[in-house]
């Protein structure tokens, strides 16, 4: 999978080069290139961002740069690339949509800052032929700007591409994946600081151990996230 992110701080996009998703990187599985949107202003100040029509706080990214870096990013891409836009005003981000965007060929991340970029660079991507452009929110908070969240997205994608993850049945036994909370989990030692494992854990009997499980994910998920239940009356 190929991934692009345009954003005012490359920097922060360092954090890619650790960890699963550095190790993707080096074998080829993500191709991911940042790009710095003042690479694409013309002005000596490199200005992006200008006041809002209408009024109001904050300053909002101008369409110039915008425009011409997604012509050159977005030029000659293939059917199915999907342009991700991270703000707060999307819809809500979800494993379901994770594994959505996990199919799409190329990714491109547009990181606005400020309050927002000019609507009609999103409106004009959206006509691009082959191109499909997603306004997505990680939750219901503010953050300063699209970065950490586009991050947060790529993690959760980029460890759904095949090869990613090395053993692909821990994909599905977690939380969300079947629309519950996981199960709690213990390793060794039996007991530890006077406190033990839950002895089914310990029975070798894994029909009752599954059993024993499914009723954890229950029981959690009506304490903590009620609203993720089919009958929940909130
Ligand atoms: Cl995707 N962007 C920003 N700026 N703030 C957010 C967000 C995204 N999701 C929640 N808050």
């Amino acid at each position: 999978m190929r991934i692009d992110i345009v954003t005012i701080f490359p920097e922060f996009f360092s954090v890619l080069d650790v960890s699963l998703l550095g190790k993707a990187r080096q074998q080829k599985l993500l191709d991911v290139t940042v790009h710095d949107l003042r690479d694409f202003t013309h002005d000596r100040h490199r200005t992006v961002d200008d006041t809002p029509y209408g009024g109001g706080a904050g300053m909002v990214m101008k369409p110039e740069p915008w425009g011409e870096a997604l012509d050159a990013v977005l030029g000659g891409t293939p059917d199915g690339t999907v342009m991700v836009v991270p703000s707060p005003a999307g819809r809500p981000f979800t494993q379901k949509e994770a594994r959505e965007l996990a199919f799409a060929p190329r990714l491109v991340f547009t990181c606005g800052r400020y309050e927002g970029i000019d609507q009609r660079v999103i409106d004009h991507a959206a006509t691009r032929p082959g191109v499909e452009v997603r306004e997505i929110s990680l939750g219901d908070y503010v953050l300063n700007g699209g970065e950490v969240a586009a991050m947060a997205m790529i993690e959760a994608v980029g460890r759904l591409v095949p090869g990613v993850v090395g053993n692909p049945e821990s994909l599905t036994e977690e939380s969300h994946e079947d629309g519950l909370l996981e199960y709690p989990s213990y390793t060794k030692p039996s007991v530890w600081r006077e406190l033990e494992v839950p002895a089914i854990l310990l029975s070798g009997n894994h029909g009752a151990i599954d059993s024993w499980r499914h009723d954890q994910q229950l029981e959690r998920t009506r304490r903590v996230r009620p609203d993720l239940l089919p009958d929940d009356p909130a």
